[in-house]
């Protein structure tokens, strides 16, 4: 099943990116049933440390645990990596694409394609080409910012049927209902939700503002 069958009617994959151990577990306590898909990052493994991230996906059976790995190494590199990351129980993974062709890993995961960041980077400058190198490679979906609208439009009218997911919701500018409704399928949320009073509440708000696809009013 892919990320749109998992999802039901949630549009907001967490990003967990925090610095102390206990608060992955507190956080998913709060959040149990309603974050069904969670971001980890490098950071996540800094802080949980190979064994703390089993710990943590064994236990959060049900959640579709997505690794940021950004990969942009070579392509033996890549796949080792990726091994590892499968072996621990991630079911998704993200990599680079810039790099020309893109070492995609042969796993059994999901493989997301990062094509533009939430900042400017020469992504831009190369949007094009790295959407035609994208187009020949067997994805699950792409990476778009959230919260550049332009890009966001260019890429789901390129690509109409891929599953975009988009950061920089929240703290970095973008809004849900906004990134919904110019072409995310869902929106990655990080510090406005972990870093709320009301964790679970902030996720239901920004879960239904990307449901309404309301932007702008
Ligand atoms: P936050 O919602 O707290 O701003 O977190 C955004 C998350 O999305 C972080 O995990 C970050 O690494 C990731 N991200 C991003 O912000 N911009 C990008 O272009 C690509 C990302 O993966």
């Amino acid at each position: 099943m892919d990320l749109r069958g998992l999802m039901g009617n949630i549009r907001v994959i967490l990003a967990l990116d925090e610095e102390e151990p206990g608060a992955y577990w507190r956080i998913l306590g709060e959040l149990n049933g309603l974050a069904r898909a969670v971001k980890l990052s490098w950071l996540s493994i800094l802080t949980l440390g190979p064994e703390g991230v089993r710990e943590l996906l064994s236990k959060f059976r049900d959640i579709y645990f997505i690794m940021d790995a950004k990969l942009a190494d070579v392509g033996f590199m890549n796949e080792r990596i990726a091994r590892k990351l499968e072996e621990w129980g991630f079911r998704g993974v993200i990599i680079h694409g810039f790099v020309k062709p893109i070492n995609m890993p042969r796993t059994g995961m999901d493989k997301y394609i990062l094509v533009s960041m939430t900042q400017e980077t020469h992504y831009d400058n190369l949007l094009d080409t790295v959407l035609a190198e994208v187009s020949g490679v067997e994805r699950s979906g792409l990476v778009v910012p959230g919260n550049r609208l332009g890009v966001l439009s260019r890429v789901r009218s390129l690509f109409p049927r891929d599953i975009i997911i988009s950061p920089g919701i929240g703290v970095q500018g973008g809004s849900a209902g906004c990134a919904t409704k110019y072409g995310a399928d869902f929106v990655i949320v990080g510090r406005a939700i972990y870093g709320s009073r009301e964790p679970r509440g902030e996720f239901l708000r920004i879960n239904e503002e990307a449901l309404s696809m309301r932007c702008g009013v």
